[in-house]
């Protein structure tokens, strides 16, 4: 006999009997549960005062006794029972609410997180007999609630036991019909299970998504306010189109505190999960830093791929990274990124290891995975190290030949690249995606009036940026310490622009940068109107240019060159 689960303490053994017993029923197909099942249920559950459930398959075998309090049952874990992705898990659950109560929120939350196929709660009469069945199940698909197919063979039946069907009007995704009699639950059940898991099914794309295949619901848990949350949104969701994710969705839930486990509540956290089921995502990318912990928890509850944002732009800077450098310094900030998420699930076993050179005898895969990451990391960043020495001894000679630098900076996508290709008539690669430009460029320039400068372009700043990318960026980031004069170009076109202004000039004085003379270039005028541009212009103290048309660049060439003449004077000797 399967062993009942929950909270048996205190039972009678022929209350243990009994509810042991259950195992033996069978419900058919067509009914949620038989009458005489529900009615053993309500009988046995009123007179323990304990919420009592059956966990049943789709051939109507009852897979899971299970004894709560009075207030809730905890369904076990049902990880056996995991079926593929965009699928229900094959089994509902069936169990009494002591207080004449409907639905509860957690029930719903057990109906989202578990994928059940349905979740009811059957009410006692007085006497402990069957009163009424509330049924939940979820919607599957949210933009085509008027014509879900489930809702057109309930109606069906509907019409047959007189049953009067309730749409969810609120958003909510769920459809919880009206309170059932018992003598009702002859209703089609696998017909309608089976519904609802096709239309699942075409929520599936049948064409590959992405460029890296992913289809995405992006998720901020916000404690900031409502438009600094949807501006990063916005941000969250160029970064993922650039680095080919297809996005389906934004979800922003505003907070006075994130949940230290999960980030947002379990209920909402059990939509999300739902949403994604529903939309047929891959993953959840969330815009918030997640500690390994979290990321763990959230993937655990929602059984889906979860990154952060910190993740997002090493995938992007990995896709983009071309040469030697590049994939070194990218590969080292992923590895440092990984190191902490990977754990020993056994930390008594490891501290066996150790010893002289030898693997321990308790080392786990994960231990190991840990030590090779560790050494990875020391042989990239000796790697970089030397690129580094390399770079300071091409300096070294390109000082003596004394031509002066200008470095071009700014915001990811500000069109540093499209102003260096402007004016040293080149082609490095330019486009509308973030961090297009991840290896840096040097070209040379000639001045009117003959004055030769080294002008580079690198890669560009984006808000918060992941500290391990910036660590293993100093080959690349070392460089701008050369620089003569930084050229910030900011896109006035951005609504954004003045907090990316602010986050490059801060990252900026983080690199020690500061001290270099710099202009401001606001860049993309065409797509401002012209007083706009002007006042802006006055109140930053930049010059206005479109990058991609030559002929706006003259007073921008003519204040290179004053810049460049006057510090020349001053330090002869570049
Ligand atoms: N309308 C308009 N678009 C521009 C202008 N300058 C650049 N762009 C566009 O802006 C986009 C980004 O330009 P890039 O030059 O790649 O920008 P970047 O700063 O090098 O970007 P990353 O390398 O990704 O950091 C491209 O689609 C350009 O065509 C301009 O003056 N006006
Ligand atoms: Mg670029």
């Amino acid at each position: 006999m399967k062993k009942l689960s929950g909270n048996t303490s205190g039972l009678k053994a022929g209350q243990i009997r009994r509810l042991e017993n259950l195992y033996r029923r069978r419900t058919p197909p067509e009914y949620l549960i038989t009458p005489e099942i529900a009615r053993e249920l309500c009988l046995i559950s009123g007179e323990i005062r304990r919420q009592t459930g059956l966990l049943i398959d789709r051939q109507g075998r009852i897979t899971c006794v299970i004894v709560g309090d009075n207030r809730r049952i905890v369904i076990p874990d049902l990880s056996e029972y995991r079926t593929a992705p965009g699928r229900l898990n094959g089994l509902r659950c069936i169990h009494t609410h002591l207080k004449n109560e409907p639905l509860s929120r957690d029930d719903l939350t057990d109906l989202a997180l578990l994928k059940l196929d349905m979740m009811a709660a059957v009410t006692l009469t007085k006497d402990g007999e069957p009163h009424e069945i509330h049924i939940g199940h979820i919607l599957p698909s949210p933009d085509k609630r008027d014509k879900c197919v489930n809702e057109i063979i309930f109606c069906r039946k509907n019409a047959k036991n007189n049953f009067q069907l309730t749409k969810s009007h609120d958003g909510s995704p769920y459809n919880i019909f009206p309170p059932v009699k018992p003598n009702l639950l002859d209703m089609g059940c696998i017909e309608l299970i089976q519904a609802i898991e096709a239309e699942l099914a075409q929520a599936k794309p049948a064409h590959k998504a992405g460029e890296a295949g992913e289809r995405a619901i992006l998720v901020s848990v916000s404690t900031d306010s409502k438009d600094n949350a949807a501006d990063s949104m916005d941000e969250l969701k160029e970064l993922a189109i650039s680095g080919g994710i297809e996005v389906l969705e934004t979800v922003i839930q505003q907070r006075s505190r994130p949940d230290s486990r999960f980030l947002m509540g379990q209920g909402k956290l059990g939509e999300l999960s739902l949403l994604a089921l529903q939309k047929g995502a891959s993953m959840l990318v969330f815009d918030q830093e997640l500690n390994p912990s979290q990321i763990r928890s959230i993937t655990d509850l929602t059984e889906i791929k979860v990154i952060d944002r910190t993740q997002l732009i090493l995938d992007i800077f990995a896709q983009r990274a071309r040469t030697r450098e590049g994939k070194l310094q990218v590969e080292l900030a992923q590895f440092k990124y990984l190191l902490p998420r990977l754990v020993t699930k056994n930390t008594a076993m490891s501290r066996l290891t150790g010893g002289i050179g030898g693997r321990g005898p308790g080392e786990t895969k994960l231990e190991l995975n840990r030590r090779l990451v560790r050494d990875r990391i020391s042989r990239l960043e000796k790697a970089i190290e030397m690129v580094i020495l390399q770079r300071r001894q091409q300096r070294a000679k390109r000082s003596k030949k004394s031509l002066p630098v200008i470095s071009i900076i700014g915001y990811t996508n500000a069109g540093k690249s499209t102003l260096l290709n402007t004016l040293t008539k080149s082609n490095v690669l330019a486009e509308k995606r973030l961090f297009a430009t991840l290896d840096p460029s040097s070209r040379r320039l000639k001045f009117p009036k003959e004055i030769e400068v080294i002008i580079t372009d690198t890669v560009g700043f984006i808000k918060n940026i992941p500290k391990d990318l910036l660590v293993a960026f100093r080959a690349t980031l070392e460089e701008l310490k050369n620089a003569d004069l930084l050229l910030h170009v900011i896109d006035i076109g951005n609504p954004r622009f003045e907090d990316q202004v602010e986050s490059v000039e801060r990252i900026l004085s983080d690199l020690n940068l500061n001290k270099i003379p710099m202009l401001r270039i606001f860049n993309k005028q065409d797509l401002v109107k012209k007083e706009t541009v002007e006042n802006l212009c006055r109140l930053y103290d930049s010059i206005p240019i479109s990058a991609n048309n030559e002929s706006t660049l003259a007073p921008l060439i003519k204040k290179m060159e004053l810049s460049i003449e006057s510090i020349c004077i001053r330090h002869p000797e570049t």
